[in-house]
C-alpha cells in the first residue's frame, strides 16, 4: 500500500512537472516579441541590483547622493500645493509653462526661435526622448552610426526600431599618455568610412558618458558637414551640457549652420537640476521632425507628471534670469564637481590608478589592468574583465563601479575591457568612504 502512494506521489511530481514545463514552453513559444531578442541584458539592472544587495559606497550609477538644490524643491512643493490642475492631466506633448521656459531659455543659446508647440516634446526623461527618436525616425534597415563609448540604451533603442548600429570608436590620440578625455579623438575618415547609402542617422553624446569627453567645435563641424552632405539627421544627446571643466565650452551641435533642421537635441532635468528621480527631459528640433516624435509619445506614455513639469519650469525660469551669474545653480553645480572631481582623480592616483580626467560630466574612468586580482570565482567564464572586476569590487571590498565595455559594441567592447567607470556627484563623504577603501586595499596589495 505503501509503495503504492509513494509510486502515486512520485507520478503526481513527474506529471506536475510535466504540465508545468508543457505550459511553460507553449507560453514562452507566444510569450515575448521578437524585437526582444538581444536586448535583455542591461547594465543598470544589473549593477543597481548587486549594488541593493551587498550595499557597497556606491560610485555606480549616476546620481547625486546629494538633494537638489533649495529652489527646485520648493518649486516642487509649490506644484504640488498649486490646485487641482496641478494633479491633472496637462499638455501631452509638454506642459504649456515648462515648454515655453524651455524655448525661452533655449532660443538664446542656439540661436534660434524656439516654438515652444511645435520644436519641443517634453518626456519621461532623456530616455524616452531618445525611444522616441529611434522609434520615430529610424526604419526596418536603416544604419545608425553610433559613436563609442554611447550611453548603452542607443544600441538596444536601434535594434527595437528594426536598425542596424554601425560603430566608430573614440580612440586616444597617437602617442597621447591618455591622461585627459580630450585626447580621445574621432577619426574623420573612419567615420566617414561608414557611412551608406542606407545610414539614417548619427549618434553623438557630448559631454560624454563615461569618457568626460566634451567635443569641440571643430570636431562638431567636421560631424555636421557629413550630415548635411549624406543629408543625415543627428541626435545628440546633451544631457550633462551644464557640466564642463577647465575651460572646456560646451557646444550645441544644432547651432552650426544648417544644423537646427536635421538635429534632434536630447536634454534632461534630472541631470541638470540633480533630481533624476524625478524624469523629465525633452527632446527639441525643427517642428517636422519633432511632430514624428510626438506621434510615438501620444500611443505610449501619453504625457508626463504635472506638476514634476511645472517645477522644472520654475528652475528654468530662474536659470534664464541668472544666467552666466555665479547664482545660476548651471554655474554652481560645475564649480561643486570640479572639486569633487580633481579629489577623485588624486584618491585614484594615490592608489596607482590613472584617471581620464574627464573634460566634462560626472564620470570618470581609470585602467585597471595593473591591478592583480584573481577573479575566477567572480562573474561568469564568458564575462569580460571590467564585469568581473566590478563584481569582484563590490563584494569583496564595498565599493561599487561600472564596467566601461558595457559603453562599447561588442565588436569594440574587448579593446576596453580594462577599464572601470566611477561617479563623483556624491557628497564629500561618500567620496572620503572610496578613497578609505581604496587605501586600505593598496596597503594590503
Ligand atoms: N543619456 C545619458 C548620456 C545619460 O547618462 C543618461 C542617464 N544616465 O544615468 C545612468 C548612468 O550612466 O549612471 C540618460 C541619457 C538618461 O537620462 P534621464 O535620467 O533624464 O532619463
Amino acid at each position: 500500500m505503501g509503495i503504492i502512494r509513494n509510486l502515486a506521489a512520485h507520478v503526481g511530481v513527474i506529471r506536475q512537472t510535466l504540465l508545468r514545463n508543457h505550459k511553460r514552453i507553449t507560453m514562452s513559444r507566444r510569450l515575448h516579441a521578437r524585437r526582444l531578442d538581444g536586448v535583455d541584458k542591461n547594465v543598470w539592472v544589473e549593477f543597481t541590483q548587486l549594488a541593493a544587495d551587498y550595499k557597497p559606497v556606491n560610485l555606480g550609477q549616476g546620481f547625486p547622493d546629494f538633494s537638489p538644490p533649495q529652489f527646485i524643491q520648493e518649486a516642487f512643493c509649490e506644484a504640488v500645493k498649486g490646485g487641482p490642475e496641478m494633479h491633472q492631466y496637462t499638455r501631452a506633448f509638454g506642459h504649456p509653462r515648462l515648454v515655453k521656459s524651455l524655448a525661452k531659455f533655449f532660443s538664446r543659446i542656439v540661436g534660434h526661435e524656439i516654438d515652444p508647440f511645435e520644436d519641443i516634446l517634453v518626456t519621461v526623461g532623456a530616455y524616452q526622448a531618445l525611444f522616441c527618436a529611434f522609434q520615430a525616425l529610424i526604419d526596418e534597415g536603416d544604419e545608425v552610426i553610433i559613436v563609442e563609448p554611447f550611453f548603452d540604451c542607443y544600441q538596444p533603442m536601434v535594434l527595437m526600431a528594426k536598425g542596424k548600429a554601425v560603430y566608430v570608436p573614440l580612440r586616444p590620440r597617437e602617442g597621447s599618455s591618455v591622461l585627459s578625455s580630450g585626447d580621445w579623438v574621432l577619426s574623420a575618415e573612419e567615420l566617414a568610412s561608414k557611412v551608406t547609402p542606407r545610414t539614417k542617422a548619427i549618434v553623438i553624446n557630448t559631454p560624454n558618458n563615461p569618457l568626460g569627453k566634451v567635443y569641440k567645435r571643430e570636431e562638431l563641424q567636421m560631424i555636421a558637414d557629413l550630415c548635411i552632405k549624406h543629408d543625415l539627421l543627428c541626435f545628440t544627446d546633451e544631457v550633462y551640457e551644464w557640466l564642463t571643466y577647465d575651460g572646456a565650452k560646451h557646444v550645441k551641435i544644432a547651432s552650426l549652420p544648417g544644423m537646427w533642421e536635421r538635429t534632434i537635441t536630447v536634454g534632461s532635468a534630472g541631470k541638470s537640476f540633480s533630481a533624476t528621480g524625478w524624469k523629465v527631459g525633452w527632446a527639441m528640433g525643427s517642428g517636422h521632425v519633432i511632430k514624428h516624435l510626438k506621434v510615438i509619445h501620444q500611443n505610449s506614455v501619453y504625457h508626463c507628471a504635472t506638476a514634476a513639469q511645472e517645477a522644472v519650469a520654475c528652475g528654468f525660469e530662474r536659470e534664464y534670469e541668472l544666467f552666466g551669474t555665479p547664482e545660476s545653480y548651471f554655474q554652481q553645480l560645475p564649480a561643486v564637481l570640479h572639486n569633487k572631481r580633481r579629489k577623485l582623480a588624486s584618491c585614484l592616483q594615490s592608489v596607482g590608478l590613472q584617471p581620464i580626467m574627464p573634460e566634462g560630466g560626472y564620470f570618470m574612468i581609470t585602467d585597471v589592468s595593473s591591478v592583480k586580482v584573481d577573479l575566477n570565482d567572480h562573474g561568469t567564464k564568458d564575462e569580460s574583465y571590467d564585469f568581473k572586476f566590478v563584481k569582484w569590487l563590490v563584494k569583496e571590498k564595498g565599493l561599487a563601479t561600472i564596467p566601461v565595455s558595457a559603453f562599447f559594441s561588442p565588436e569594440h567592447s574587448k579593446e576596453f575591457d580594462k577599464y572601470i567607470r566611477f561617479c563623483f556627484v556624491k557628497e564629500d563623504s561618500t567620496l572620503d568612504a572610496a578613497e578609505n577603501i581604496l587605501r586600505k586595499w593598496s596597503q594590503t596589495k
